[in-house]
This record gives C-alpha cells, sequence and structure tokens, in this order.
C-alpha cells in the first residue's frame, strides 16, 4: 500500500523549508528571531497530505497540472475511479494545511515572540439542544495566534502555496487583499493544552435590518445571559468541542416552543470570538446545507477556478440560491438552518462571513484539524451529520448540496436508511447539467429505495420553487430524473456496470465500491506527495 511508505517518508522531517523561502524573499520583514530557538516537532496528525516544509516548493501550476493529468488517466483508465478530493469534497488545495509549531518555525517566531501575540479565538456558532438537564451547547472552535506577518511575506507564501498561473501582484487590489487575508488565517500558530477564556451568553438582538435574517430569531430571547466556563483544555491542535448545560434563565423551554432562540455568544479578551448559538426546539425543520457549489460558485472540480474562487475573487452566490433561501427562511419560520462543510477550519471565517451576508444566519459545522488524514477526511461529514441528527433525534431534515461531492452522494441517501423518517427532503444540484467543467463522476446508487418524492436532482435554483416542503412534497414534477442507480458521469458517456437502471446486485455494487475507495486513496497520496515537491 504506497500510502503507508508515503506517510513514513512524510513524518519524520518538518523542519522549516518555509523560512527558508521567507529568508529568500527580497524584503523579509524584521523579525525578533532569525533563528527559531528550537525547530519544533512535527504536528501528531499523520497525513499521507502532511505538511512538509524541509522540502523544496514547486509551483503550484506544475503541481496541479501534474493532478489534473493523474485524475484524467485515473478517469478514463479506470472508469470508476474518483480523486480524493472530490470524494471528500475538499478541493486539493484545500488539503494539508501547516498547523501550529510548523508555521511558528518557518515564519521564525521564537516562544516569547508567539507568547506576546494576543490569543484569538475562532468561535464557530453552534446549535444547542434541550434535554432534561435544560439547553445543551455545542461549543466548538479553535485557540490560535495571529502572527504579525509582513505584506512581502504574505505575498510570497501566497505565490508559492495557492496562486495558480499568476502572481498575487498580477490580481486586482483587492483580490490581493483577500489572497492575503486567506493566506493569514492559515498561517496562524494553534494553542494545543491550554484553557477557552470564559464564554459570556445574552440574548441576540431580535432579527432587524441589520441583523442576520432567518435561522430564528424573529424575536429577542427572553433570557439566558450568564457566563461559561468550557470542561477541560484545548487538543494538540487547538481545538476545543463541548456540550455543555446552561441555565435556562429565562429562556423558553426546548419542549415546549417552536422558536429558535438565539443567543450571542462572546468568548472573553478575544477580538474575533463573538458567534450566535441557535437554541433549537425538540421538533421542527432543519435545512442541512453544503456551501461550495451550492450555495456559493467554487468549481472545485476545475482547479485553477477553485484556486482562483477560493483565494482571491470575492465569493460569489450561485445563480439565485439565496433567494431560494430566503423564502424558506420567511416562509417556514421556525426552521433551523445549518451550514454544514468539510472545508478545512482555518478557511471557515470567509465561509461564515460569506453565509452571513448572504443566506439566513445558522449554525456552522466544518472540517475539525484532527480529520486530516484520508480516512477520516473521507468520514467527516458522516461524523458531522450523524451528531446533528442523534443531538435532534425528533427534528426532520432537509439536506441540500452538489453532487460533485462523493461523500454527499454516499452520505446523504445513507441517513435517510440510518434514520428513519427523519429525512424530510434531499436536494442535490446536477452540477453537471449547468456546468460542463465537472467531468468528475458520481454515484447514484444510495438512491434506489428511496421515494421519489423525497428527492431531486435539479438544474437550477428556481426548479426548488413553489415545492410544499414542509408537507414533504420535494420533487418538482416537471424536472425529469434520469437516476441509474450506479455511476454516472463517466467520462465518454460510459456508465459503470451497475449503472443499468438499478439492476445491479448488492455484491457487485460493493465492489466498485471497494475500487473507488482504493483509486482515492492512492491518488490521495499522490497528490500529497506532489503537493509537497516529493515526486
Ligand atoms: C419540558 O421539560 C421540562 C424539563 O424537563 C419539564 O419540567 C416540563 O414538564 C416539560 N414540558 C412539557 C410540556 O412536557
Ligand atoms: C506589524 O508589523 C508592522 C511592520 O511589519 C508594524 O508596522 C505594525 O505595527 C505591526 N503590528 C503589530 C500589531 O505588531
Ligand atoms: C482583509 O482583512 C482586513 C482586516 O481584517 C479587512 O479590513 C479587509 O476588508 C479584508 N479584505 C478583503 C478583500 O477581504
Ligand atoms: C490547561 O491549560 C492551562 C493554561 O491555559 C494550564 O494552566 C493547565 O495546566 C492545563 N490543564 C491541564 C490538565 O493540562
Ligand atoms: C462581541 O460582542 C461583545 C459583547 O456583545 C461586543 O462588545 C463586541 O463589540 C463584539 N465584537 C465584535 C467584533 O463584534
Ligand atoms: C476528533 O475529535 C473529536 C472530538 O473533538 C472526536 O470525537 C473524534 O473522534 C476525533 N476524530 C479523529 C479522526 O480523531
Ligand atoms: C442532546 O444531544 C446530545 C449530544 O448529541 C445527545 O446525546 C442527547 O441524546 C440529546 N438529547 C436529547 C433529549 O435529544
Ligand atoms: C445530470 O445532468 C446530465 C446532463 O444534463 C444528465 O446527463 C444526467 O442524467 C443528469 N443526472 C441526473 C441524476 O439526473
Ligand atoms: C418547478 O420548476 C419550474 C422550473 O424551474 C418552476 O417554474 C416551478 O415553479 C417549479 N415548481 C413546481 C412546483 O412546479
Ligand atoms: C416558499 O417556500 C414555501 C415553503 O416551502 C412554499 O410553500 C412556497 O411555495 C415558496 N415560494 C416560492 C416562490 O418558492
Ligand atoms: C441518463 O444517464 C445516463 C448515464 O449517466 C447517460 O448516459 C444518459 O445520457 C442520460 N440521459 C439523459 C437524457 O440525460
Ligand atoms: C428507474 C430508471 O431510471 N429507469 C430508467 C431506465 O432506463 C430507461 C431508458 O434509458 C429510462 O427511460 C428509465 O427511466
Amino acid at each position: 500500500m504506497p500510502t503507508l511508505t508515503m506517510r513514513s517518508l512524510l513524518l519524520p522531517a518538518a523542519l522549516s523549508a518555509l523560512s527558508a523561502l521567507v529568508a529568500a524573499s527580497p524584503a523579509p520583514s524584521p523579525r525578533p528571531d532569525a533563528n527559531p530557538v528550537a525547530p519544533r516537532e512535527p504536528v501528531i496528525t499523520a497525513s499521507p497530505v502532511q505538511y512538509h516544509p524541509s522540502r523544496t516548493l514547486r509551483n503550484r501550476r506544475d503541481i496541479l497540472s501534474s493532478v489534473e493529468g493523474y485524475a484524467n488517466s485515473v478517469l478514463s483508465g479506470l472508469g470508476s475511479g474518483i480523486p480524493s478530493y472530490v470524494a471528500s469534497g475538499i478541493p486539493n488545495y484545500f488539503q494539508g494545511f501547516p498547523t501550529g509549531s510548523d508555521v511558528q518555525s518557518s515564519l521564525g517566531l521564537d516562544d516569547s515572540a508567539v507568547a506576546a501575540l494576543p490569543t484569538q479565538v475562532l468561535n464557530l456558532d453552534p446549535y444547542a439542544n434541550f434535554t432534561s438537564q435544560g439547553w445543551n451547547v455545542l461549543f466548538h472552535g479553535n485557540v490560535y495566534k495571529q502572527p504579525n506577518t509582513s505584506t512581502q511575506t504574505l505575498n510570497d507564501l501566497a505565490n508559492k502555496l495557492f496562486i495558480y498561473g499568476t502572481s498575487v501582484g498580477d490580481l486586482p487590489p483587492d483580490q490581493q487583499d483577500q489572497t492575503r487575508n486567506l493566506t493569514s488565517e492559515i498561517f496562524v500558530v494553534q494553542q494545543g493544552n491550554v484553557a477557552v477564556a470564559p464564554i459570556h451568553l445574552e440574548p441576540a438582538q431580535s432579527q432587524g435590518s441589520s441583523g442576520q435574517p432567518g435561522g430564528g430569531g424573529a424575536t429577542t430571547a427572553t433570557g439566558g445571559t450568564q457566563d461559561i466556563t468550557l470542561p477541560g483544555n484545548t487538543t494538540v491542535e487547538g481545538d476545543f468541542t463541548a456540550f455543555v448545560p446552561i441555565n435556562s434563565n429565562g429562556l423558553m423551554l426546548g419542549n415546549e416552543t417552536s422558536q429558535v432562540q438565539r443567543l450571542n455568544t462572546y468568548v472573553e479578551g478575544a477580538t474575533l470570538g463573538n458567534a450566535t448559538a441557535y437554541l433549537v426546539p425538540n421538533q421542527g425543520l432543519t435545512f442541512i446545507s453544503d456551501i461550495d457549489d451550492i450555495l456559493r460558485v467554487t468549481k472545485i472540480y476545475e482547479p485553477e477556478q477553485g484556486l482562483l474562487n477560493s483565494f482571491a475573487r470575492p465569493y460569489t452566490t450561485w445563480e439565485n440560491m439565496n433567494v431560494i433561501y430566503a423564502n424558506w427562511s420567511k416562509s417556514l419560520p421556525n426552521a433551523h438552518f445549518h451550514y454544514l462543510t468539510t472545508t478545512p477550519e482555518q478557511v471557515t471565517r470567509n465561509y461564515m462571513q460569506f453565509i452571513y451576508s448572504t443566506y439566513p444566519g445558522g449554525s456552522f459545522d466544518t472540517r475539525p484539524l484532527n480529520f486530516s488524514d484520508i480516512t477520516a477526511t473521507l468520514s467527516i461529514r458522516k461524523f458531522l451529520l450523524q451528531r446533528i441528527f442523534e443531538t435532534f433525534p425528533q427534528r426532520k431534515f432537509v439536506l441540500v448540496a452538489d453532487t460533485s461531492n462523493s461523500d454527499v452522494m454516499r452520505d446523504y441517501p445513507a441517513m435517510a436508511t440510518e434514520f428513519p423518517g427523519q429525512v424530510q427532503c434531499i436536494f442535490l444540484r446536477n452540477t453537471t447539467a449547468t456546468d460542463p467543467g465537472d467531468k468528475f463522476p458520481y454515484d447514484t446508487s444510495g438512491f434506489k429505495n428511496l421515494n421519489q418524492n423525497s428527492y431531486m436532482f435539479f438544474l437550477n435554483p428556481d426548479d426548488l420553487t413553489n415545492l410544499d416542503i414542509a408537507n414533504g412534497q420535494c420533487y418538482n414534477q416537471s424536472i425529469p430524473q434520469n437516476l441509474t442507480f450506479g455511476y454516472q458521469g463517466l467520462p465518454f458517456g460510459a456508465s459503470s456496470t451497475t449503472a443499468v437502471n438499478g439492476s445491479a446486485n448488492g455484491s457487485s455494487s460493493a465492489g466498485v465500491h471497494a475500487t473507488s475507495a482504493q483509486v482515492g486513496l492512492t491518488f490521495a497520496a499522490f497528490v500529497g506527495a506532489v503537493f509537497w515537491g516529493l515526486v
């Protein structure tokens, strides 16, 4: 298995090619100590796509074209192979980010320089369920420090790591700015094994013209003011995740209201640590929505476009999808919105900023840092879906995404089987239909036993208008469905052996899955290797 070899090659060294890179840049910023006191150990999370700073980074242009070439050969050679980044729903350029000590040593910061930086907290907007002990809030996020990295260094890092076929200097000024912002979000020093500062809770203002629309909050919560201390310290990667019971202090009870109540959560001392907690009643409807290529234009299946759309260009709504969501949030005022993307935690702020200025307010899940090896990357969506379904056993869910992620294609219909009665609708944008640039196959076999009324493959947001979701009318009769219950969208119009009108038996279908998983792993190891210049 090449993965193991690759991993053992990658793990031993994690010193500082980036400090070499920084040192070689024309105008290095003044730094407190050009010779870091001691090189740090690499992060524990073993990953075939491990950040590997002791190697010279190649120009990303070459890297991406070799990745594309490999993807094409996998696709044409094997028919059913799926590149790992499509499988995981994470663009390949969003894999293998450096963490903690790698960043510290690459920027040449010693411990005292890091200690002097203010502590920041990424506080992902939480949801809460109601139990016999009261409201139970899932606090989750990351504690880190943001080095003061010079514009020149950020340009250098962005040029080497992210920009495809161009350099930062060639982008319009606002895109340069965004590229540097995103790069600086990735080059942060995560704080492992520290306590999270106390979190203050108070009622969020009722939604006004300036508030986040939707997702509850038509009225100001009736209570809930208090300070919370999270149990335990951050993980080695600086993450925290804990369900914490809070005092009701005048809040409505989750078994006696159908309204979502919103609380501001404010991490003491952290300028960026504000978020909204959504206290979600026991019963009702929750929309769980992916973001890339369904709420915003990403084009993860076209690496050059995907890269620019993620790092440089302003995030853009996909067609009029925001109008559809605005209608849902208005016409179903007690609905809860939850944004579940497998994009890595480091870039979450940009996603949240975009969502909260374009779509209804709601809670958020992204990929925690401990989910970075390949099997974990492929299982994160299921983990997050299971957690929210188990947290709200009496609620019903509407699942929204697009066909370009094979984890979605596998996990969404599986939820309908594993949590009977809880999946109200599955809406999947057929990405290939409107975007011929999407050449990646998708597997519709999971839908074989589902009722057509409960799901729809659609082409444009307007296809979702006038559906009676609350009563389970999720299929628009005017949108033809063409499911073969096997792989579709294969190159040259081929379909996989199981794709004969759902006639495949279980065992041959399992055979196809095994093949694609193997191809996915091999491919991912390859991506990791070329990314960091090993091949
Ligand atoms: C709601 O839950 C609380 C706490 O468990 C309980 O005291 C109350 O009776 C419940 N209300 C209803 C309507 O079941
Ligand atoms: C960051 O560094 C720049 C120069 O590189 C300096 O002008 C600025 O004051 C620094 N900011 C902080 C918060 O240290
Ligand atoms: C970059 O970050 C700064 C500071 O947070 C912010 O003021 C600016 O609007 C951001 N620019 C872009 C294009 O995101
Ligand atoms: C938790 O972190 C604090 C610093 O924030 C430290 O003083 C304490 O010893 C840590 N606790 C454990 C059990 O490591
Ligand atoms: C965060 O919330 C606190 C308390 O409501 C408020 O004082 C502060 O201005 C907020 N910070 C930001 C950046 O919104
Ligand atoms: C990551 O951490 C969470 C708790 O924060 C844990 O439940 C999960 O199993 C961990 N995942 C992996 C792949 O280690
Ligand atoms: C609330 O969420 C927790 C964590 O997922 C779960 O264990 C518990 O069963 C849920 N409680 C209720 C009453 O649904
Ligand atoms: C998706 O669209 C393509 C192109 O129009 C079409 O060939 C395919 O059958 C559609 N898939 C489904 C599941 O309807
Ligand atoms: C179905 O889709 C068409 C075309 O997008 C749209 O005009 C119509 O409103 C949708 N809804 C229903 C229930 O037909
Ligand atoms: C808005 O959403 C509601 C609830 O799903 C639905 O009944 C109504 O037809 C929708 N209106 C439009 C224009 O889509
Ligand atoms: C239906 O799907 C099959 C398999 O993906 C494809 O070959 C065929 O062109 C599709 N038909 C239409 C009308 O899109
Ligand atoms: C269930 C299903 O997808 N049936 C399709 C089988 O193939 C014929 C011809 O391609 C379609 O007309 C059916 O809709």
